[in-house]
């Protein structure tokens, strides 16, 4: 099958995902849910990134004909036993940002082990065809956040070979290295194949 439409919709509620995906994925026209389905709400019940990713993408896929594309990912401290991991949008009783960094602290207080990895599971979804690809960052997570770019954890993570956390790098050292840059050149690889 041939493709000649070079549209990609993102099954995403999550402005600062779908910027990133945007600026990687530059020659591609990048829409998100809410120009193709008027309220987009998955429940994301799968037990892992790639479970939650596909189940995000075949939700929207029923409204378009384009490829759509889901992203599940989250952050992992390996001496919290993987957490937050797909629970990292959802850590804190509150929900945000804010209180999410605030908890991963706390639980990290006092613990001399920080190193962690953000993971991204990136589902592509059109007509028959299902392209699952993962993409990893590693590094390690500091005491305090510092930087206001970017989102998330962002301002606690510190990726190998750098000193400085996502959020004091521009978008484009970010995207250059990150989890959803690694996951996203994969799948970039399939579709360019079938295109
Ligand atoms: P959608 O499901 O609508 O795409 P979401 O934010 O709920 O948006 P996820 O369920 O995949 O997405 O959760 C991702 C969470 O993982 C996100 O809210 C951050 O807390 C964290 N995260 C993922 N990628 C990140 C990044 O690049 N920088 C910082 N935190 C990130």
């Amino acid at each position: 099958m041939y493709l000649v439409n070079r549209t990609i919709i993102v099954a995403s509620n999550n402005e600062h995902k779908i910027r990133e995906i945007q600026e990687i994925l530059n020659s591609f026209t990048i829409k998100k849910a809410s120009d193709v389905a008027e309220k987009f709400e998955v429940e994301e019940d799968g037990e892992t990134f790639c479970e939650n990713a596909y189940l995000k993408a075949k939700a929207l896929s029923i409204y378009t004909n384009d490829i759509v594309l889901a992203d599940d990912s989250g952050l992992e401290v390996f001496s919290l036993n993987n957490e937050p991991g797909i629970y990292s949008s959802r850590y804190s009783k509150e929900q945000t940002d804010e209180a999410n960094l605030e908890k991963l602290l706390k639980n990290l207080k006092g613990i001399k082990d920080r190193r962690a990895r953000f993971s991204c599971c990136m589902v592509a979804v059109f007509a028959d065809n299902v392209i699952q690809k993962e993409g990893y960052v590693y590094g390690k997570i500091i005491d305090e956040p510092i930087g206001k770019n970017g989102f998330g954890y962002d301002p606690v993570f510190v990726p190998e070979g750098y000193d400085i956390t996502f959020a004091q790098m521009d978008a484009e050292t970010k995207n250059s290295i990150s989890h959803r840059k690694n996951a996203l050149e994969k799948i970039k690889e399939a579709l360019e194949v079938m295109l």
